[in-house]
């Protein structure tokens, strides 16, 4: 009786110790198109490449929504998406800098403090449509550019890359 209760609970603790940080570590499989990629320093991989994230994971995260004015227009816009800094958990990303790539192929970088130190989004919805790559789609880095008077700096606004592709966490 003994041995059979240790047996079954050896069997119990691998199962644990095995399934919880695997659980943790992975990323789900894409299903839909990929639009975007996190390569570099990143533990959750689903890919060669890196993370890989279709539409449908982004709207899995959390979601915050912002209205803001921007350089981009006379009239606010409300954008909706995950935090930065939840996509990059996601991914398991850690480093300083993020190399950020754009379909239109602007390159910047963007410091990972920014994402912990400002609730940067990656937008996927603005004023409630998905956005299109004619209007700076699919993906936006959004600033709360209304929320703090630093962000309202050419600094932030070349960091805020439309048509977003990728990210390389350095
Ligand atoms: N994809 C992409 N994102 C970009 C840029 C760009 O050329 N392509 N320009 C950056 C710069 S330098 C600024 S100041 C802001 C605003 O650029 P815009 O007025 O040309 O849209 O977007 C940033 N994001
Ligand atoms: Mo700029």
């Amino acid at each position: 009786m003994k041995t059979v209760f240790s047996t079954t609970c050896l069997a119990l603790a691998s199962m644990l110790i095995l399934s919880v940080p695997l659980n943790a570590i992975a990323l789900e499989s894409v299903t839909g198109k990929v639009i975007l990629t996190i390569s570099g320093k990143v533990e959750a991989k689903n890919s060669d490449k890196g993370a890989e994230f279709d539409l449908a994971m982004l709207e899995r995260l959390p979601q915050q929504t912002f209205t803001t004015m921007t350089p981009w227009s006379k009239q606010p816009i409300k954008f909706t998406g995950p935090l930065l800094r939840d996509v990059l958990a996601a991914a398991r990303a850690s480093g300083t800098v993020l190399n950020a790539s754009a379909l239109n192929d602007f390159q910047t970088s963007i410091p990972m403090g920014d994402a912990r130190k400002f609730d940067v989004i990656i937008a996927h919805h603005m004023n409630g449509e998905i956005i299109s790559v004619k209007t700076k789609g699919p993906l936006f880095i959004v600033y709360p550019y209304d929320s703090k008077v630093e962000l309202r700096s050419v600094i932030y606004y070349e960091r805020s890359v439309w048509q977003l592709k990728s990210l390389i966490v350095k």
